[in-house]
């Protein structure tokens, strides 16, 4: 099995103006692109882990050889983070269902929530990801550094927002914060509930 770069459901212009069509090309054709090839590249000679779906090396990124862990971690991740990524975003979604009620009573308030989001988002110190995950069935705000994910510590992704400034540099240049409540209009809260309910 050869990792492949997902398909995204919609155009490259299908988030403007809260994430631009040049940003989402080139973000998906060229920075995705790589982490696929240099997973591949990576795995080329272990025949044993090529057929395991990304998501499972990450899981268990302390079973891997010693000599492409490092690789995996950071490409693998980066496939990883990146196709959950794409998948959460939707334009204009309503915020409801279970995951909404969730949110409202662990958060207090939607408006709660995204403040807390944002806090994690725009403190995060370089390139990383802030997480809305599930961990052991309580809803947490977290960080990671680089490509990690929440996977390899056994926490289950809800939503995520790429931090890295390849995500936003050409549109909001230096300023972190404006992607960050921009992002609140692009969650898609469909597909959100759905990973929630599974
Ligand atoms: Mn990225």
């Amino acid at each position: 099995m050869t990792h492949i770069l997902p398909k995204l459901a919609y155009s490259y212009d299908a988030l403007e103006p809260h994430i631009d069509e040049q940003t989402m090309k080139i973000h998906h054709t060229k920075h995705h692109q790589a982490y696929v090839d240099k997973l591949n590249k990576a795995l080329e000679n272990h025949i044993d882990l090529k057929n395991k779906p990304a998501e499972e090396l990450i899981k268990n990124l302390d079973s891997l050889p010693k000599e492409i862990k490092i690789a995996v971690r950071n490409n693998g991740g980066g496939h990883v983070n990146h196709t959950f990524f794409w998948q959460i975003l939707k334009k204009d979604t309503e915020f409801k269902g279970e995951i909404a009620e969730e949110i409202k009573k662990e958060f207090g308030s939607f408006e709660k929530f995204k403040e807390e989001f944002a806090k994690g988002a725009i403190t995060l110190f370089g390139s990383g990801w802030a997480w809305l995950v599930l961990d052991n069935g309580k809803l947490e705000i977290i960080q990671t550094p680089n490509q990690d994910s929440p996977l390899t510590q056994g926490k289950i992704p809800l939503i995520t927002l790429d931090l890295w400034e390849h995500a936003y540099w050409k549109k909001y240049i230096n300023r972190r914060n404006e992607y960050v409540d921009a992002f609140f209009n692009v969650i898609n809260w469909e597909k959100v509930n759905q990973i929630y309910n599974k």
